[in-house]
C-alpha cells in the first residue's frame, strides 16, 4: 500500500466496517449512537463524515485488519474470530501485528469451536489426536492444538466447513456457532470451544502522533458512553431510611445511588442508574423490600 498517498488523509479518521453481513448494521448503529453522521457516495464504499472529521469505509470484513495494518484506515469494526486469525497469519511469518483489539462492543456474539459427528462419543480432546479437522480458521486451530499437545491435520477450507466430514474431507471441524442449528442440520455437535468471539473495535498498537489522537479520544468516549447505557435504566423510587439496606440488596448492578431527604420525614428519595434488565419482577421485589414510587427511565445519552 502507498503510505505516501495515506498521509495526506492525517487530518481526518478512518474506520472500516463491514459493507454487508451480520456486522454491518450494529456497527454503523453504534457509531451513529456516538454522534457520527456521513454523506454517502453513489457506489456506496466510501461515507464522507459531516458531523466530525470521521469517515467510512465500507469493505469485506476479511480486509479490516489488513487496511489498518497498511495504514489504509485507522479503525475497523471486525469478530475477534477475524482479528485473531490475520493476527495469527502475519505472527507466523514473522511479521509485526501492529493492530489490537481497543474495545468489545457487545454485539455479533458467536464461539470458535470445535465440533464432531453426532455419533461420537466425546470424552476429550485428546480424541482429535491423528484426526482430521476441516477449518477456515488455521492459525487460531493450530495454535489451540498446539496448546493441548495435539497432534492432528488441519484441513484448511475456504467455506461450507460444516460439510466437510460427511463428503469424507475431515474427521470433525472448527467453524463459528451462535444457535447451533448450522451443527445440527449437518448431524454435527460441538464440543469444545476455542474462541468466546464478538464485534470489537480495532486501532493500531502504536498511538496516533497527530490530530487522529484527539478525534480517536472523542470517539472512544462517546462509545464507552453508549456502550455503558445500552441495556441501562434510571431507576427513581422512594423509600424509608430504615428500609434502603434491604431494597439496595436487590440492585447489586446499580451504580451508587443519588439520595435527598424529603422534607420534614424519614424517606429519602433516590435515583441510581441500573446495569441489568429491570422486569415487572424486579420492581414487584423492590416494592415488597420497601421502595414505592418507582419509575424506570430509558437513558439517551451519558458522558462520564
Ligand atoms: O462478505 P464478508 O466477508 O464481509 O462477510 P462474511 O460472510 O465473512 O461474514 P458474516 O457477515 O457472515 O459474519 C461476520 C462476523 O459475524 C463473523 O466474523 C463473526 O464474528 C460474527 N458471527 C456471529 C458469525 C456468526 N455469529 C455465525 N453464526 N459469523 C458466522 N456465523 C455462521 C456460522 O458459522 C454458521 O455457519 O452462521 C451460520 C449460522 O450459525 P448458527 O450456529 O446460528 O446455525
Ligand atoms: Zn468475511
Amino acid at each position: 500500500m502507498n503510505t505516501a498517498a495515506n498521509a495526506a488523509v492525517r487530518d481526518r479518521l478512518r474506520i472500516a466496517i463491514q459493507k454487508s453481513g451480520r456486522l454491518s448494521e450494529p456497527a454503523r448503529a453504534l457509531l451513529s449512537s456516538s454522534g457520527l453522521s456521513w454523506r454517502e457516495s453513489r457506489d456506496r464504499l466510501f461515507c464522507y463524515g459531516e458531523s466530525l472529521p470521521v469517515d467510512l469505509l465500507l469493505v469485506r470484513d476479511d480486509d479490516i485488519p489488513g487496511l489498518i495494518a497498511d495504514g489504509v484506515c485507522d479503525l475497523g469494526v471486525v469478530g475477534r474470530n477475524v482479528l485473531l486469525e490475520h493476527a495469527g497469519e502475519r505472527a507466523g511469518v514473522g511479521a509485526s501485528v501492529p493492530f489490537r483489539e481497543w474495545r468489545s462492543l457487545g454485539f455479533g456474539g458467536c464461539k470458535l469451536s470445535i465440533a464432531v459427528p453426532e455419533g461420537w462419543d466425546w470424552r476429550g480432546a485428546a480424541q482429535l489426536a491423528g484426526k482430521r479437522i476441516a477449518t477456515t480458521y488455521p492459525n487460531q486451530l493450530r495454535a489451540w492444538l498446539h496448546e493441548q499437545q495435539i497432534a492432528a491435520d488441519v484441513v484448511v477450507l475456504n467455506g461450507s466447513v460444516e460439510i466437510a466430514p460427511r463428503l469424507g474431507q475431515a474427521d470433525a471441524i472448527c467453524d463459528l456457532v451462535s444457535s447451533g442449528a448450522t451443527l445440527a442440520a449437518n448431524q454435527l455437535k460441538p464440543v469444545q470451544v476455542i474462541l468466546h468471539s464478538e464485534a470489537v473495535l480495532v486501532g493500531p498498537t502504536q498511538p496516533f502522533d497527530d490530530v487522529r489522537a484527539e478525534l480517536a479520544d472523542l470517539l472512544l468516549r462517546r462509545m464507552d458512553g453508549v456502550l455503558r447505557i445500552r441495556d441501562s435504566k434510571l431507576l427513581l423510587f422512594q423509600a424509608a431510611r430504615d428500609a434502603l439496606p434491604h431494597v439496595l440488596q436487590l440492585l447489586p448492578d446499580a451504580e451508587p445511588p443519588t439520595m435527598c431527604a424529603v422534607d420534614g420525614t424519614e424517606t429519602l428519595a433516590l435515583q441510581t442508574l441500573c446495569h441489568g434488565a429491570m422486569t415487572w419482577q424486579r420492581l414487584e421485589d423492590l416494592k415488597r423490600a420497601g421502595a414505592h414510587g418507582l419509575m424506570v427511565v430509558p437513558v439517551e445519552r451519558m458522558l462520564a
